[in-house]
């Protein structure tokens, strides 16, 4: 049957991917990084089945939300987020230690003590409540929360948004979700549920990666499925205000590749001027253009293309190399890549949930130890790099050497 006209345009309409956050249609493409598992779906034997799924990045030109298009594959959010998520965020010292400082800076600051309630979102393994002076509980649904547990603090196993916001008694002092706000496929219902459960004078603080050094700084590796949203201060504010939510300061950490700290409060606390010097950082850069995401694909394809020609390299000079860090970021660049144990034999992890196990994708196999000592050691979960080569330093000692890949391709 031939559709008229009318009727072709009423259909593409319809099929058109739309903003999570303002619906508008996404006509602009940021990167296509083919198909691939999820990222943290590592496999328990290297042939057992597994299914892949597109994975591309658009961007609303409304809103500027850069977003995972969800309209290419079914995944349902606890399909990402299996009770088996192994990503325990305490592997790392470096990140407790940020955890730590944050925790000491914000009871500093908003004067908190045991008569304030503490809630976290996205609480892992009580890598940040740990430090918590207040009375405090987190909301987390994987099994990561049991070891929070173990430390003696309270978890509610499930997936925040209003629902357990209306739910709850007592309204909290200070909310905090770090590397969190990515993840949610509803962002709109996600953050109304901090404008719920916040107190009126309460303050809500949001760290994630920044839209601005992944692009600037081809982290293209960063995008993978579970990752809903890429994030700009320019997206979330307009996201907050949506939801009864001011953004009111804003700094710039170097975590994980360059992230944001947001603060947030229901208008309590007035605006400070890092917020309009962060927009207009964002809109010098260019982000509220489309020009600012035309050359993404061509940076991350000189960054697989060079990493593809180390390794090529490597082996037909029959060198060893291998991999540490089996991070999610880790997956999308060896799956774009193509990198298979041919080129890569093994990849060392220190968490318990990973080692025994393969790596999704590519069934390259996570090993607890160096079975012997490479040529070359590939920091795949480079956001860590300083903790890792000293980690490592008994093999830089009898002559390994370090390769990270992103922004570009270095050996030390
Ligand atoms: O958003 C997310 C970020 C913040 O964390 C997630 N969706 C999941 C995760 O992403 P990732 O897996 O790319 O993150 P990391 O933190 O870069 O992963 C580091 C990996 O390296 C982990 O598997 C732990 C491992 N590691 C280790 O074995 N020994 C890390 C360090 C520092 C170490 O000393």
């Amino acid at each position: 049957m031939k559709h008229s006209e009318r009727e072709q345009t009423a259909l593409t309409t319809a099929l058109q991917p739309k903003c999570r956050h303002c619906s508008s249609p996404l006509t602009l493409q940021m990167i296509d990084l083919g198909a691939c598992p999820p990222s943290n779906a590592l496999n328990l034997s290297q042939d057992c089945k597994e299914q892949h799924y597109p994975l591309r990045v658009l961007v609303c030109t409304d809103c500027w939300l850069a977003q995972t298009d969800i309209s290419l594959f079914k995944l349902d959010h606890d399909e990402l987020f299996t009770k088996d998520y192994p990503y325990y965020s305490s592997t790392s010292k470096s990140w407790v230690e940020h955890a730590k400082k944050f925790v000491e800076m914000a009871s500093d600051r908003f004067m908190l003590d045991m008569r304030h309630l503490t809630v976290e979102v996205g609480s892992n393994d009580g890598y940040l409540l740990q430090f918590v002076k207040t009375r405090c509980y987190g909301v987390e649904p994987t099994q990561t929360g049991e070891k929070a547990k173990e430390k003696g603090i309270a978890v509610y196993p499930l997936f925040f948004g209003s629902e357990f916001a209306e739910k709850q008694a007592e309204k909290a002092d200070l909310m905090v979700c770090n590397n969190v706000l990515a993840h949610v496929p509803d962002i709109n219902d996600f953050v109304k549920g901090f404008s719920i459960l916040l107190k009126d004078s309460g303050v809500a603080t949001f760290e994630f990666p920044h839209l601005l050094n992944l692009v600037q700084k081809g982290q293209f590796d960063t995008i993978y499925h579970e990752h809903y949203s890429y994030l700009s201060l320019t997206a979330v504010k307009r996201i907050f205000e949506s939801q009864g939510l001011t953004v009111f300061d804003v700094e710039e950490l170097p975590t994980h590749g360059g992230s944001l700290r947001i603060y947030a409060s229901k208008g309590f606390y007035a605006p400070l001027p890092s917020v309009v010097a962060m927009l207009e950082k964002e809109g010098k850069a260019g982000m509220w253009t489309a020009e600012f995401y035309s050359d993404f694909q061509k940076a991350a394809d000189k960054i697989k293309n060079d990493f593809m020609g180390f390794l090529l390299d490597a082996k037909s000079m029959g060198l060893k190399v291998a991999g540490f860090g089996a991070a999610a970021k880790g997956n999308t660049l060896l799956n774009y890549a193509g990198v298979r144990s041919d080129l890569l034999p093994y990849v060392v992890d220190n968490t318990i949930a990973k080692q025994g196990k393969f790596l999704p994708g590519s069934r390259i196999p996570v090993l607890p130890s160096f079975p012997e000592r490479p040529d070359y050691v590939v920091i795949l979960a480079w956001n860590f790099k300083e903790e890792i080569i000293g980690k490592l330093e008994r093999l830089r000692r009898e002559g390994s050497k370090f390769v990270t890949v992103i922004p570009r391709l270095e050996i030390c």
